[in-house]
Order: C-alpha cells, then sequence, then structure tokens
C-alpha cells in the first residue's frame, strides 16, 4: 500500500528572533521522517504575499494528503492545534516584507472563517496525555499563520471533500488529486527564546511527532 504523503511547513524567524522553532521543526521532520507516510517539508517566508503563494506552489509540487503547518505563538504555554482560519489580515507588526495590514480581507469574496480538517481535539489530548502541555485554540490569530491556514483550506475545499475525485487539467485531460487534510499547530516558544525550559525542540518535536500519529490514525 502507498503510503499517504504529508507536507509539514514551517516559518522562518520574525519579529526580530534569530530563530523559529517551528521552521527548525519542518526541517528537522523533513530529515527524519515518519515510519507511516512520505514525509515531506519546507519553510516559509512570514510573508502575507509569499507565503500563501509559495505554499500553494508546495502543495502542487508534493500533492500532499495531508497538510500539517507549524509556526509559533511566542505568548502560548502549550501546543495548539487550530480550529478556524478568519478571512482577516490584521498585523500588529510588519511581517518580514515590511507590510503591516489593517483590517483587510485575505480574499474579497471568500467566507468569513474556514475550519481546520484535522482532528483537534484528539490531537491535543493525544499530545497532553503524552504529558506535554496542548489545548484546542479557537483561532489561528490575523497575522501570516492565519493567512496561510486560510488559504490552505481554500485549496483543500476546491479538492473537493470526498476522497479522489477528478478535475481538469490545464490541458483538459483529467487527473486525480488525493483528498487535502489541512490544519495548523502553533507551538510555543523554546527556552532559547525565553520560553518554558519544557519545551526544548525535542519535546515539541515529539509533541508533533504524536500529533502526526493521532492524524494517520484517523480516516480521511
Ligand atoms: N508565527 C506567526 C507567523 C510566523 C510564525 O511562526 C503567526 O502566528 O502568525
Amino acid at each position: 500500500m502507498d503510503l499517504p504523503t504529508v507536507l509539514v511547513t514551517g516559518f522562518d524567524p520574525f519579529a526580530g528572533n534569530d530563530i523559529n522553532p517551528s521552521g527548525e521543526l519542518a526541517r528537522r521532520l523533513g530529515e527524519l521522517g515518519h515510519p507511516d507516510c512520505h514525509l515531506v517539508a519546507d519553510v516559509l517566508p512570514v510573508s502575507f504575499t509569499r507565503a500563501p503563494q509559495l505554499l500553494a506552489a508546495a502543495i502542487d509540487a508534493h500533492q500532499p494528503d495531508i497538510l500539517l503547518m507549524l509556526g509559533l505563538a511566542e505568548h502560548r504555554h502549550a501546543l495548539t492545534p487550530e480550529r478556524v482560519a478568519l478571512n482577516l489580515a490584521d498585523a500588529d507588526n510588519p511581517d518580514n516584507d515590511g507590510d503591516q495590514p489593517a483590517e483587510a480581507p485575505l480574499e474579497p469574496h471568500g467566507p468569513a472563517a474556514r475550519f481546520t480538517t484535522l482532528p483537534v481535539k484528539q490531537i491535543a489530548h493525544a499530545i497532553d496525555a503524552a504529558g506535554i502541555p496542548a489545548h484546542v485554540s479557537l483561532t489561528a490569530g490575523s497575522y501570516v499563520c492565519n493567512a496561510v491556514l486560510y488559504t490552505a483550506l481554500g485549496i483543500a475545499e476546491q479538492r473537493g471533500d470526498h476522497g479522489k475525485h477528478a478535475a481538469a487539467g490545464p490541458d483538459g485531460s483529467e487527473h486525480h488529486q488525493p483528498r487535502l487534510r489541512a490544519g495548523f499547530i502553533h507551538v510555543p516558544a523554546t527556552p532559547q527564546l525565553g520560553g518554558d525550559p519544557r519545551f526544548t525542540l525535542d519535546e515539541l518535536e515529539r509533541g508533533i511527532r504524536i500529533a502526526l500519529t493521532t492524524i494517520l490514525g484517523t480516516p480521511a
């Protein structure tokens, strides 16, 4: 049986930090892999314009069955799978391109919100049960992480929710795209960033591996 393809993404450092644990985790998982899937990884720029574009290109290139995006939420004290992405760009700080949108829609004609298609409660319970603080977060905020989640869920909707289906290719031919299950987990600051000493990169990696195992173990 073919193993499912999982795309894990993280982000570059931002807001004056030298590192972003989400990018480090994506790189690490891409190098080490996971026994139950074909794991590919990408690190996205913290840019309202470029991150959604590069994410869409990575989805096109890898055709994943599952997309797990990671980002840093410096002031949270747990791993937090996100329930909802909002059609809103409202930044307290400029992104890495110097853009700072205020109260702007991400897609002028898009829905107000899109819901993740990952089992967020099961993910949070499984991580928490392994001794790593985790809980479901209602929204991914209104910065770049929310923007990529909103974009990804829009792409996933276009692929349909009913398993493999035919889609017309650019040349009019039909090809099959796998259903895409997509979601986002914010990770807390590591000790290097002044975070809780418990949240070492190793421990965050353990938590994300539990999330992957949980996702892979739930039906598509
Ligand atoms: N966290 C930011 C953007 C990049 C990241 O790692 C966010 O929560 O939107």
